[in-house]
């Protein structure tokens, strides 16, 4: 049998990061297929895995910048869209003053990208502005993880571990849309005798999977874990032992806890007292438990205090830090996990490093040959940022994300977009974002580019390139080091992702998140590394450093090595149902688009699987509207109004509708959205406001 060529490599999309292969295609290009030595999905593929290749065709892609003229965005030479990237942000520079110029980056740049992109704000810049769209993603669970256990990290343990433990409660997850071939490890949790409890406002393809379905109330988490904690505590649960020797804090939290009965608790969430005191046999009578968080709870405007509201529960029945127990955050994007760690964010420099301490920028300064007092401060979270441009935010530069699909409120943020003095954009197509510049920069993806992404386990991967990109697209680097040079820096912004790696490693080393014993080298020859992954210190090359599959076996990476509870109480959404509004809307993903759908929707395969938006709706809410499967319904809140079919189903708690937010024009989810924002993280509440539905006639 003749050999064909495979690239080994990893998918575009979601942080399970599942290993493919690519090889020539007949027709020209690659096709996607097996790997099945890659251990976290074993040859598996979702749809959008599976079509990946797809998005690298001439007929969607951007293939050469475009400049805007005479109102019209019109094919240009790479120089001159560069210098007319440039001129846009020195004159905001001059005229404003360097936080005049944002930029907003996002989770699905590889770590070099999100590395480069950090650097170039703070030291080309000068810029304090810079946010990403990971901020609408797991910012929530990051901060709440940061507190309770000095580090985040999405999951504390691979997931080879999830089929080994005794009982997963999976909160706000639809996994089998999300990360379909992870759906196997709680497949092999309960063959194995495991049970598997699910957490969702709608009996989801992953709730029809569970022992036991709650359904709460959109924006209650925190009452329900409030009140598992408390029945916990009252049937005498506790691991006293590991609360004394392992935790701070815990009294406070207890008291807080015991403040919330189990029929308060009902009451909250529509959840019952059996069902409650169910999961808590459920969860505490095996010797190991986990709890996985997604976006169900973390996107809340009370996200940090939701999420560490589960990990109380961890604590107190011992459930952390040891093997096969813990508390974990699947993380979203492509690079989720590592695209939150190199300094995009804020608030932040690389190897996770806070920007306010002095040790931090000192370091990185170094690393990066200025003087540390040159460092601006942090900035704004991506929704303020967003919603200042126009006022002191005068141009952006965007770099993988598409708002005005994608944020909350989107569309006062679309008429901020268009207020700007100036937007460039990055991107692989034209997305609605990118239609909306001044000038768009066309720039290789994923299996035309190598670099390293981390998955949600913390994994540190390599994507290679296997395939040659158009012949006018250039890499995100590039146009980082063009545009560095055309501002007075001539150096620091290589266009070779190793040589960035290399810079990168020097600055992570030592930070939290320590890549410095990763090399391109090894990642080719292992299935990742987790960090962190510090250099071996010495001399005559002494053993490498394995990497950290698992964190906090014997201390948590808090000062005092305890992990500390959180004291928290209930409170209600940011915007609760009345009479004009009386109905909750609640938004996430199906299985056959990606985000915003700037890619996913220009796959004929997963059009015809997912052609258009959608209300989903309980019969009894249908029938008070006399509205029957398919007939467009209009959802109105106090941002906006959006109109889709309705979808008729039973699934559906009958107070509640749900929108997937893949579609921009009418059927926008986020034209409804309320961009209320968690005090710690600045998550804006996704995942409830208060609606009206109505019927529409003719
Ligand atoms: N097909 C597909 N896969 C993806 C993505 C995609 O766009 N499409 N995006 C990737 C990214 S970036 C992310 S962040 C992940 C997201 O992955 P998930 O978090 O699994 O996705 P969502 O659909 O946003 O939300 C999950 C569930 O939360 C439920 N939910 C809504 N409100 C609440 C609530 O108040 N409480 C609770 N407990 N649950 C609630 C919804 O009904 C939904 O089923 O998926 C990744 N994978
Ligand atoms: N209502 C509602 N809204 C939500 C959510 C929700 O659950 N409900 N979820 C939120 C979450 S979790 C997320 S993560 C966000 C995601 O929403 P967005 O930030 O809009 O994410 P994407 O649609 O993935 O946009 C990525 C863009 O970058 C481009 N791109 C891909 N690769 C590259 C690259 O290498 N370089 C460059 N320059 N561009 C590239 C893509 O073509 C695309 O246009 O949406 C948030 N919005
Ligand atoms: S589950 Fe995620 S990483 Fe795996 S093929 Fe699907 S989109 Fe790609
Ligand atoms: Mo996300």
């Amino acid at each position: 049998m003749q050999q064909t060529p495979a690239t080994p490599t990893h998918c575009p999309y979601c942080a399970l990061q599942c290993g493919m292969n690519l090889t020539p295609a007949r027709e020209g290009g690659v096709a996607v297929v097996e790997r099945p030595d890659f251990p976290v999905n074993r040859g598996a593929l979702c749809g959008k895995g599976r079509t990946a290749a797809a998005v690298l065709s001439e007929r969607v892609r951007l293939t050469s910048p475009l400049v805007r003229k005479d109102g019209v965005l019109t094919p240009a030479g790479w120089d001159e869209a560069l210098d007319r990237v440039a001129e846009g942000m020195s004159r905001a520079r001059t005229e404003h003053g360097p936080d005049a110029c944002g930029v907003f980056g996002g989770g699905g740049l590889t770590n070099e990208k999100a590395y480069a992109l950090g650097k170039f704000a703070r030291i080309v810049l000068g810029t304090s502005q810079i946010d990403y769209n990971g901020r609408f993603c797991m910012s929530s669970a990051a901060a709440a993880g940061g507190k309770a256990f000095g580090l985040d990290r999405g999951l504390p343990f691979p997931l080879e571990d999830i089929p080994r433990t005794g009982c997963v409660i999976l909160v706000g997850s639809n996994i089998a849309e999300t990360m379909p071939p992870a759906l196997r490890y709680l497949t092999e949790l309960k063959e194995n005798g495991g049970r598997l409890i699910v957490v969702d406002p709608r009996r989801t393809r992953t709730a029809e999977q569970a022992d036991l379905h709650l359904a709460p109330r959109p924006g209650t988490d925190l009452a329900l874990a409030l009140g598992l904690l408390h029945l916990v505590v009252a049937e005498g649960r506790t691991d006293d032992d590991y609360i004394r020797e392992r935790t701070s804090g815990w009294e406070e939290t207890r008291a807080a806890a015991m403040a919330h009965w189990p029929e308060y608790v009902e009451r909250i969430t529509g959840v019952s007292v059996p069902e409650l005191r169910e999961a808590v046999r459920l969860f505490c009578e095996p010797e190991h438990a986990m709890v996985l968080t997604a976006r169900g709870p973390e996107q809340q405007a009370k996200g940090t205090d939701t999420v560490g509201a589960w990990i109380n529960l961890c604590l107190a029945t011992g459930r952390a830090g040891r093997p096969l127990s813990g508390y974990g955050c699947l993380t979203g994007q492509g690079n989720g996990q590592g695209g939150r760690e190199h300094g995009q964010k804020a608030d932040q420099l690389p190897g996770y490093r806070k920007l306010t301490d002095p040790e931090a920028r000192r370091h990185v300064a170094e690393v990066w040959g200025v003087d540390p007092d040159s460092l601006p401060g942090p900035g704004r979270s991506a929704y303020e940022l967003l919603d200042a441009l126009g006022r002191d935010v005068r141009t952006l530069l965007l770099m993988g994300s598409n708002p005005v699909v994608s944020a909350p409120r989107a569309a006062h943020i679309e008429e901020r977009i268009r207020s700007l003095d100036f937007l460039a954009v990055c991107d692989v197509v034209l997305s609605e974002t990118a239609a909306l510049a001044d000038v768009v920069l066309p720039v290789t993806q994923w299996a035309e580019e190598t670099g390293t992404t981390t998955n949600l386990e913390g994994r540190v991967l390599l994507r290679r390139r296997a395939v040659t990109p158009p012949e006018g697209v250039r890499s995100d680097l590039y146009v980082l080091h063009e545009l560095a040079t055309r501002l007075g820096v001539e150096k620091g912004f290589p266009t070779d992702p190793e040589e960035v790696f290399e810079e990168l490693r020097r600055a992570s080393a030592g930070g939290i998140a320590d890549y410095s014993g990763i090399t391109y080298r090894r990642l080719a020859e292992e299935d990742g590394v987790f960090w962190p992954c510090p250099a071996p210190a010495g001399r005559n090359t002494p053993p490498a450093h394995p990497g950290t599959p698992r964190l906090f076996l014997d201390r948590f990476a808090t000062d005092d090595g305890r992990a500390r509870f959180a004291p928290v109480s209930h409170r209600p959404i940011a915007e609760e149902p009345d009479d004009e509004y009386p109905v909750l809307l609640t938004t996430g993903r199906v299985v056959a688009q990606y985000q915003s759908g700037a890619q996913t929707r220009r796959v004929d395969e997963l059009n015809a699987a997912a052609p258009g938006p959608f209300v989903e709706l309980h019969p009894r809410l249908a029938e008070r509207l006399g509205a029957s499967e398919g007939d467009p319904v209009a959802v109105v809140s106090r941002r906006g109004r959006a109109v889709a079919p309705a979808r008729i189903t039973t699934t559906i708690r009958p107070d509640t509708v749900f929108m997937p937010f893949h579609w921009p024009g009418e059927g926008r989810a986020n034209t409804l959205t309320n961009p209320a924002l968690d005090p710690t993280s600045r998550m804006p509440e996704f995942k409830a406001c208060a609606v009206r539905v109505e019927a529409v006639r003719g």
